[in-house]
């Protein structure tokens, strides 16, 4: 008789989307390929000094060529669903202007080869890679980038929409601006006052309602426009009614330029006297349009944001993770299971969110390549184990998660920290190009083929 501690244990709802999730920049290469132009991530990785060992996505991990080796990997391990993000320069490659129909065919390409074994394609259209003739001119400073971007998403969703139903704005507002605009360590590395800063955030949020927008005037009927945002996951430190309390506070707050903003039209008084006169510049027009209705949402989780009741004005505090907290190989990756229970069904209940997906959750790990040509990445099996299971919990609870896009199908160029950061279930040697299933791509593949964790 077989051991018991497998079977069907925390079944997943028929129909539940498995899916991984790449972008553009990250996994491409061909960045002179059929006419791209350049975009901000290439003039900040060829900057000295700005990301590790000054790697570059020069070559990433070849996609653009070798997409359909790519999409059998896919297929090997039973997903149902990618997510991909599209060059915004392969398209435009100046941002404005004339389209590039070179550019437009490689996604034409992409899709027919997922849709021919059975992937379902959702696209990002903004996933970090700003053309640089529209920085040149601002970035995302000046308004004329987020009507820029919202030409450029009608423009691809009327081509593509035909066969890609799902399609997000933007990925993770609260990540590009803070690091590219903020802290300036990432593209284009730009450290603006609060207001410079807060001025970014609002032009971005209103690109993205903007390009809600020109989706919905384009796109075939019945597309669906989410967008995929890494909120602040907030997780209350015990779980009693004081501190679920607070939490649900703090999922406004923390995430009210980006998230909070988007779904409810409004700046929370809080963050405006918090900026005071730093405060960005808006019209009640703007609100509307930063608001306009979506589809579905999509959160990227990674690690949790602890937070307790407190007496202080907000009703709430953050928890900070004390020196010995553990983490994945990436610090700021803290391991809390738990935050991908309490951010969707947080997420969903303040925001009223009829449809929600984890458009991207994994780890980074230390992987090495053993004698045999394997990599027993044992830490993101535990990882994503962990976190299934604690997502498994709200679904079972009536959480209306519909989908979940692991992050990352390939190792690839994790932004500043280059290539020394591996976040795929396949290990790539950059050398070789060659891509080896790691341990944790067969536990992903049984999940999958189980639609269970167990
Ligand atoms: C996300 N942080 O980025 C991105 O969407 C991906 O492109 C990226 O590869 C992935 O997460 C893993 O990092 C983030 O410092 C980058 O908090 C940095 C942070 C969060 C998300």
């Amino acid at each position: 008789e077989a051991p018991s501690g497998a079977g069907s244990a925390h079944k997943f709802p028929e129909g539940f989307l498995w899916g991984s999730a790449t972008a553009s920049y990250q996994v491409e290469g061909a960045v002179h390929a059929d006419g791209r132009g350049v975009s901000i991530w290439d003039t900040f990785s060829h900057t000295p000094g700005k990301t590790f060992d000054g790697d570059t996505g020069d070559v990433a991990d070849d996609d653009y060529r070798r997409y359909k080796e790519d999409v059998q990997l896919m297929k090997a391990l039973g997903l149902h669903t990618c997510r991909f993000s599209i060059a915004w320069p392969r398209i435009f490659p100046e941002g404005t202007g004339a389209p590039n129909p070179k550019g437009l065919d490689h996604y034409n390409r992409v899709v027919d080869e997922l849709l021919a074994n059975g992937i379902q394609p959702y696209a990002t259209l903004y996933h970090w890679d700003l053309p640089q003739a529209l920085e040149d001119k601002g970035g995302w400073q000046s308004r004329a980038t987020s009507e820029a971007f919202a030409h450029y998403a009608g423009y691809v969703t009327a081509h593509l929409s035909d066969r890609v139903r799902h399609f997000m704005t933007t990925n993770e507002i609260s990540t590009f601006t803070e690091l590219g605009y903020g802290t300036g360590t990432h593209a284009p590395g730009l450290k603006l006052s609060r207001a410079g800063l807060a001025q970014v955030c609002h032009n971005a949020v209103l690109g993205q309602g903007l390009a809600v927008q020109a989706i919905r005037a384009s796109a075939r009927p019945g597309t669906k426009v989410g967008l995929a945002e890494n909120i602040i996951a907030v997780t209350p430190v015990v779980n009693t009614p004081e501190h679920i309390q607070a939490a649900a506070i703090a999922m406004r707050e923390e995430n009210a330029p980006y998230m909070n903003v988007v779904q409810t039209g409004e700046y929370t008084d809080a963050y405006l006297k918090r900026l005071g006169a730093d405060a960005p510049k808006f019209t009640p027009e703007d609100l509307k349009t930063i608001s306009s209705k979506l589809d579905f949402a999509g959160i990227n989780i990674y690690q949790p944001t602890y937070v307790r009741a407190s007496d202080s004005p907000e009703g709430y505090a953050i928890v900070p993770p004390p020196a010995s907290y553990p983490h994945m190989y990436s610090p700021w990756i803290t391991i809390g299971p738990e935050a991908l229970y309490w951010a969707p069904k947080l997420a969903t209940q303040i925001w009223n969110i009829p449809e929600l997906y984890i458009t991207e959750n994994g780890a980074s790990s230390a992987d090495v390549m053993t004698p045999e040509g394997t990599v027993l990445d044992t830490d993101r099996v535990m990882y994503l184990r962990n976190y299934l299971t604690q997502l498994h919990r709200g679904v079972s609870e009536g959480v209306p998660v519909k989908g979940y896009f692991l992050w990352s199908l390939l190792d690839n160029y994790e932004w500043a920290d280059g290539y020394e950061k591996r976040f795929g279930i396949h290990y790539v040697d950059f050398k070789t190009q060659k891509r080896t299933p790691k341990l944790s791509a067969a536990f992903y593949k049984e999940v999958i083929a189980r639609n269970a964790l167990g």
